[in-house]
């Protein structure tokens, strides 16, 4: 039985109802990190409510605060029935998307680790309802959490009203895997966070939850979002390939133990393949502090290269997804689930400096970082947690192949048209064409490297070019720079469809 307190069973009901509980121009934080952990019936029942009350000329609308992307189920179903006005953090659902960019949802992109702690400052005003997906529940009224931790411990502190999903497709082998730390706290009452290994507990294995506060109990059977890896293709191999001889250079000199550090990755194909990369590596016992355990961690966990993972959340595929049901007693010793303000926590990536690597939209010539905007306007996803590490790191590391849209586009151009990660958080940047280690150099030192190593040959002697112009014309040569030209080549693909010329 997933519902092992008594008194809390008389709050089951079905999503419908349970919906009805979320009201026009109120806030509400949902549960799900990267696709997992979400809540699955309560959302839809909001969508329907959403349209009924569209379609009878009333408003209906609601602000609505996650732990990170959720699945179609609850970004998809809201944002199609219009019902969205103000999301907050990293999204990655298309239908939300075509609603940000079309200026129909505002959407405040943010710092994964920031989210609740800004959340508790206040200004993001109160919280009316939380809608949490559980494992179950125990006798004392306890929550066991899903399959991703995210905001939920702060949604449940602060949300006024609290509706539970117990989802009982969720392995009930989750229970005992978490680590819900307690211990934060506003300035001036911050203490250390007593973490200093990334396989350290220091919190509680379930979530606190006033009972008081539980208003409806929706029991669900129903699978997480788990989208497909592709398997690595020859640039993620390639990409893939640089990097472990890149981390292997550095074990060579002295620059990293044997064991390497802690590692963050981001989610996305090219990062599972640099995973599935390190399988073949000489690198053994490593560690993941990291937000999302994906598919090609499960294997490094396997082979038992990889020792641990920390993170907040999986995001696997089904196949992976299933494996890890299957086998939850075998992988649970070796994997912690904990909120994203410590799996996410600058002071603990500081601390245990972790090689991050996250992806790209592009990179200039002097290695300043677009995360999020295509052409400088068109948001793709969100910062995520790549800010959260990219700074704090011990190697700050950035892939992408070296172009996109079949050419169309170079992911290395002559100034970044929005900026997610200053030159000072990015010290390696690598495509398939390359690897620019850019630790300790001068701007006009990265841009030879970046130029040289990371761009597309048909990019390439471009940029040499404008390069080159640019330390005879710039207005100063600290970063040398054209102008008038330094985006032109994104107005040329706004206005032609490619970069080229
Ligand atoms: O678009 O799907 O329409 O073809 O962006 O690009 O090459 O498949 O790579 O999946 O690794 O995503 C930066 C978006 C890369 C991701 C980004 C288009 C490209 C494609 C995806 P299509 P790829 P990836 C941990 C850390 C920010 C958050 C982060 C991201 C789509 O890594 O969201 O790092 N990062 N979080 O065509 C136009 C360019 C483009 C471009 C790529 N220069 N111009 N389109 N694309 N480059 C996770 C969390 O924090 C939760």
């Amino acid at each position: 039985m997933r519902i092992r307190n008594h008194a809390l069973r008389s709050k089951i009901m079905t999503a419908a109802d349970a919906a009805r509980f979320i009201t026009n121009d109120s806030t509400v934080g949902m549960s799900g990190f990267t696709g997992s952990g979400y809540p699955k019936a309560v959302p839809q029942a909001l969508a329907a409510q959403i349209e009924a009350e569209h379609a009878a000329g009333n408003p209906f609308k609601v602000s609505m605060w996650t732990g990170a992307s959720t699945g179609p189920e609850l970004d998809g179903a809201l944002a199609k029935a219009n019902g969205i006005d103000f999301r907050l953090p990293y999204n990655s659902d298309p239908i939300a998307r075509e609603k940000i960019n079309k200026g129909e949802m505002n959407y405040f992109d943010m710092h994964l680790s920031q989210v609740a702690p800004m959340a508790w400052q206040g200004f993001l005003g109160p919280l009316d309802t939380a809608v949490i997906e559980i494992t179950g529940i125990r006798e004392d009224g306890s929550l066991i959490p899903s399959s991703s931790v995210g905001n939920n411990k702060t949604w449940l502190d602060r949300a006024e009203k609290v509706i539970l999903e117990v989802n009982s497709w969720q392995n009930e082998a989750l229970e005992g895997m978490h680590d819900i730390y307690y211990g934060t706290a506003l300035p001036p009452h911050r203490l250390p966070i007593p973490l200093v290994q990334p396989d350290d507990r220091i919190g509680e294995k379930t979530l606190r939850c006033d009972p008081g506060k539980i208003v409806a109990i929706v029991e669900t059977d129903s699978p997480d979002r788990n989208a497909p890896f592709s398997p690595p293709d020859d640039k993620a191999k390639a990409i893939a390939g640089h990097i472990l001889e890149f981390l292997g250079h550095e074990v060579k000199v002295g620059r990293l133990p044997a064991s390497l550090l802690p590692i963050q990755s981001g989610v996305g194909n090219i990062a599972n393949a640099v995973l599935t990369g390190l399988i073949d590596s000489p690198f053994e016992a490593m560690t993941a502090y990291t937000e999302v355990i994906q598919d090609g961690m499960l294997d490094l966990l396997d082979t038992g290269k990889l020792r641990m993972a920390s993170a907040t959340a999986f995001s696997l595929s089904p196949e992976a997804a299933e494996r890890i049901n299957r086998d939850m007693h075998r992988y649970r010793d070796k994997m912690i689930l904990r909120p994203q303000e410590i799996s996410n926590h600058p002071e603990l990536v500081r601390r245990l400096g972790c090689i991050a690597m996250n992806g790209l939209i592009e990179a200039d010539i002097y290695g300043a970082v677009n995360s999020t905007h295509v052409m400088g306007s068109r948001i793709q996803n969100g910062i995520g947690g790549s800010g959260d590490f990219a700074r704090n790191a011990y190697i700050s590391i950035f892939v992408t192949p070296s172009t996109a849209k079949g050419g169309a586009i170079s992911a290395i151009v002559p100034q970044a048209s929005h900026v997610d990660h200053i030159n000072q958080d990015v010290q390696v940047i690598v495509t398939e064409q390359g690897l620019a280690d850019l630790r300790g150099l001068s701007p006009k030192e990265r841009a030879k490297v970046i130029i040289a190593n990371c761009a597309h040959p048909d990019y390439r002697p471009l940029l040499e070019d404008y390069f080159t112009r640019a330390q005879k014309q710039s207005y100063g040569l600290q970063s040398p720079s054209i102008l008038s030209e330094a985006l032109s080549w994104h107005q040329r693909f706004v206005e032609t469809g490619s970069m080229l010329p």
